[in-house]
């Protein structure tokens, strides 16, 4: 039987390399997709959205975008730079629809009670979206089998280099730090996929070149040139692009592939440390937190996946 999946992502290169995957899973029924408009310009990230559904003959899965704008923006420059994925040659020419669609939030209820199967819900951006539909509704906690979300630094430090922050957090829970508390209060097998294991995957250059030398399909072509766009760091430095959401999406692919630990956790709402996700005994909030991945079942996973499509 096919699995049912809800997606929430939030526009960013990999963001789109994780619904390009979603995309080439045989074994998965996307039911919907919810755009949170925080590491992304909602308008180009809707377009892109729309752009590859109709790339890839899916014009009707049903679509929203949130309306919250978070606590903690994201610097502009990179909510901007995904604009450049609807200017590549395979995208630039594809017309699409601008109808306003509905909010995330009654999106999100309304498939989830839709649904004749529990739903795995992945997010690969903060969780504002699902947080304010179960505050809405909690009733839909019951039609969610788990919750596979990017977020969070356990043991290592966070990615968030900002004004009057220590460092600790990780950008999707620290736009949103009040929801990320509530969402581990809610009783949702939750399995999270933090920096702790996406610092083992970067984006790297031995893989687009081996992806580059196969059969030009759809799919890797278009892999090929999202990647392209995340290599402008310099090596090493604080901004290096990993393949964070797409990880976490591979596990819908791969769990076998993934070390998870059971830990009780706590997330700091406010202050120099808000969004840090922290070890807390007696916190109840047992969280399953992938702690590594078999890097090279995650890759040829990741490569077998895109060729094969
Ligand atoms: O913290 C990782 C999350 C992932 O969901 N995002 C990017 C991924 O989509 C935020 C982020 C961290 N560093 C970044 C980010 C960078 N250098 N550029 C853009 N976004
Ligand atoms: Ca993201």
């Amino acid at each position: 039987m096919n699995e049912s999946i809800l997606f929430d992502h939030d526009g960013s290169a990999d963001d789109f390399l994780s619904l390009l995957l979603v995309l080439s899973m045989k074994h998965v029924e996307l039911i919907g997709i919810s755009i949170t408009p925080a590491d992304c310009y909602e308008e180009s990230a809707l377009e892109t959205t729309r752009k590859l559904l109709s790339l890839t003959n899916r014009p009707t899965i049903p679509l929203g975008v949130g309306q919250f704008h978070g606590i903690n923006a994201f610097p502009a420059h990179w909510r901007a730079k995904p604009q450049i994925l609807n200017a590549l040659p395979d995208l630039i020419t594809i017309e699409t629809e601008h109808s306003p669609v509905p909010d995330s939030k009654a999106m999100i209820i309304e498939s989830l009670l839709a649904s004749s199967q529990p739903v795995t819900v992945l997010m690969t951006g903060p969780c504002s979206n699902l947080v304010q539909a179960i505050e809405e509704n909690p009733q839909i906690c019951s039609r969610i089998k788990q919750v596979i979300w990017m977020g969070g630094a356990v043991d290592v430090g966070g990615n968030v280099q900002t004004y009057n922050h220590d460092g600790s957090a990780e950008w999707n829970v620290f736009w949103d730090p009040i929801s990320s508390s509530k969402l581990l209060t809610y009783d949702l097998p939750l399995i999270l996929i933090p920096l702790d294991v996406t610092n083992t995957v970067a984006v790297d250059l031995a893989f687009l070149d081996r992806l580059a030398r196969q059969k030009r399909t759809l799919y890797t072509q278009l892999a090929g040139q999202f990647w392209a766009t995340t290599i402008d760091s310099i090596p090493a430095y604080e901004y290096t692009y990993f393949m964070w959401d797409v990880l976490a999406t591979s596990y819908l692919g791969i769990p076998h592939a993934f070390t998870l630990e059971s830990i009780e956790l706590s997330i700091v709402a406010k202050g120099a440390s808000a969004g840090r996700i922290h070890r807390q005994a007696g916190s109840g909030q047992w969280v399953q937190v992938a702690k590594a991945v078999d890097q090279h079942a995650f890759y040829d996973y990741l490569f077998d996946q895109l060729v094969g499509v």
